[in-house]
């Protein structure tokens, strides 16, 4: 019997620089997804658009966005790298889901409101409609299995209510995805404030460690991290959030256990630690820095790459919303 192999996809936005929370959280699992399913991954170029931007900079952004997703280790030639608003079937798909998804569950969503309160005088109703569009961009492909952090696991449910909610108006219709959250490091803290998420949009730059970040400003970043005045490197998400978190980032770019590094340091203080971590994040960044400047200069490549990836999305997405379309009465010629 032939086996049937599982879709994944995974988006990232072109915001701003990536950081070590996007790269821990998604990114740096694509490489070996790719072995086992088949993968999509997208520059989220159209969610991108919900807090403003400025042309030029969302241009170049995704251009980089796409050389960085190859310098992790994706291939195109096995998975389906594209640009989202390439594939037009996007929009079309999220306007049909609107008219399945209530005004009350958008205003309930943690990150519009946590977005609406930072761009208080930009609350567009796109930042609202967010979960709806990633909703479609998951449903289009017929996807099993969504790898993203824990800060999407609320839009991840909503995708996933929104798929049963068509599939129980009509007859099946989309397959309802799972996410696949990493086992450590589903939400990665930032280093001045441990309550908050690292974010590429984090007010103080020190709290988020960028991807290209160089070697002297990662050190420093972590030499600044907020800890606490025990001096025992100790994993204790509770107490101990800033030293869990940087224990975990640790742990992610040196493939050793919790227990190996808690070993490692004891009996060390924090200043011996944080600069194992610096250490470690800087010296893993530097091959995929090295990659990603070497992509980018070759920018007649990755435009062939995102034409092909969106030739091809847009093959499976049209097929989708063809059957969409035809459950709700869509005339078609
Ligand atoms: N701190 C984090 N820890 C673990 N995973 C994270 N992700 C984001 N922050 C962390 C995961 O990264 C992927 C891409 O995220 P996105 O571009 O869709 O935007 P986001 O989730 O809104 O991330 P940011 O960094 O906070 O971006 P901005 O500041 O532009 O809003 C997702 O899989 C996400 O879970």
């Amino acid at each position: 019997m032939e086996e049937i192999i599982k879709t994944l996809y995974s988006g990232v936005q072109p915001t701003n620089n990536l950081t070590i929370g996007n790269y821990i959280g998604t990114l740096r699992s694509w490489r070996g997804l790719q072995e086992n399913y088949n993968c999509i991954f997208a520059a989220a170029n159209m969610h991108a658009i919900t807090v403003r931007q400025n042309p030029a900079e969302l241009r170049q952004k995704t251009l980089s966005l796409v050389a960085l997703f190859l310098a992790c280790g994706v291939n195109p030639q096995k998975s389906i790298v594209y640009v989202q608003s390439h594939v037009p079937a996007h929009a079309e798909l999220c306007w049909a889901l609107n008219t399945f998804t209530y005004v009350g569950e958008m205003e309930r969503m943690t990150q519009y409101k946590d977005k609406s309160s930072r761009h208080a005088d930009n609350i567009n109703m796109g930042l609202m409609d967010y979960p709806v569009l990633m909703a479609a961009d998951i449903l289009l492909y017929q996807t099993d299995l969504v790898p993203v952090g824990l800060d999407q696991r609320q839009h991840l449910e909503i995708a996933r209510d929104i798929a049963v909610r068509f599939n129980n108006a009509y007859t099946p219709t989309f397959t309802v995805p799972e996410g696949l959250y990493p086992k450590m490091g589903a939400k990665i803290a930032d280093l001045q404030d441990p309550a908050k998420k690292m974010s590429k949009s984090a007010e103080n730059p020190n709290g988020a460690v960028f991807l290209s970040d160089d070697k002297d400003t990662v050190m420093r970043k972590f030499k600044r991290a907020v800890t606490d005045s025990e001096n025992a490197v100790k994993y204790n998400p509770e107490s101990k959030a800033g030293v869990s978190n940087l224990l975990t980032v640790y742990c992610a770019f040196s493939g050793k256990s919790l227990e190996e590094a808690e070993k490692e340091f004891e009996g060390k203080g924090y200043g011996d630690f944080k600069l194992a971590v610096g250490e470690t994040v800087a010296d893993s960044l530097a091959p995929m820095q090295a990659e990603h400047k070497r992509l980018l200069a070759d920018k007649a490549y990755l435009e062939s790459v995102m034409a092909d990836g969106a030739d091809k999305a847009e093959k499976l997405a049209r097929k989708t919303l063809s059957k969409v379309y035809k459950k709700i009465g869509f005339y078609q010629i």
